[in-house]
């Protein structure tokens, strides 16, 4: 019974082996803050990850208002937010789901309806401070927070 035992554990603790050695995906979440209702926020000013791999990051709006999620490259907050601010004169920007034309976004979601979630998948090559920003007209001065990725080891 002994030696048919041992080449199962074996086999168990490779297959385990090979499991891990597969890139993961990171699932991180970020919710808006629902109450009190209307505060245009996120929910942590901060969330974490690490470069190379993929990101799921899952939305959550609690919120009684609309909202989207996007990541940013590094510094690049004020100008995104800028051209948002802009599309309140474009009349598709609802269909555009309030996100600009900006090759400084990473990943946009779409816009969330109250109780809605939504998933985004993006991957991170450098570490750094990514911006988080809600695009709808109007909230992203309120409703920002930074994506800290540092080196995986
Ligand atoms: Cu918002």
């Amino acid at each position: 019974m002994k030696t048919l035992l041992i080449p199962i554990i074996l086999t168990v603790t490779s297959l385990f082996v090979l499991a891990e050695e597969k890139p993961k995906l990171q699932k991180i979440e970020l919710s808006a803050v629902g109450n009190p209702p209307g505060t245009m926020k996120f929910a942590k000013t901060e969330i974490k990850a690490t470069a190379g791999s993929k990101i799921e990051l899952t939305f959550k709006n609690p919120d009684v208002l609309q909202h989207n999620i996007l990541i940013l490259k590094p510094g690049t907050k004020d100008k995104v937010g800028a051209l948002a601010d802009a599309m309140l004169t474009d009349p598709d920007a609802m269909k555009k789901n309030y996100v600009p034309k900006s090759s400084d976004i990473i990943a946009a979601s779409k816009l969330v309806n109250p109780g809605g979630t939504e998933k985004i998948v993006f991957t991170i090559k450098e570490s750094g401070d990514y911006p988080i920003i809600c695009t709808f007209p109007g909230h992203w001065r309120l409703m920002n927070g930074i994506l800290k990725i540092t080196k995986s080891e």
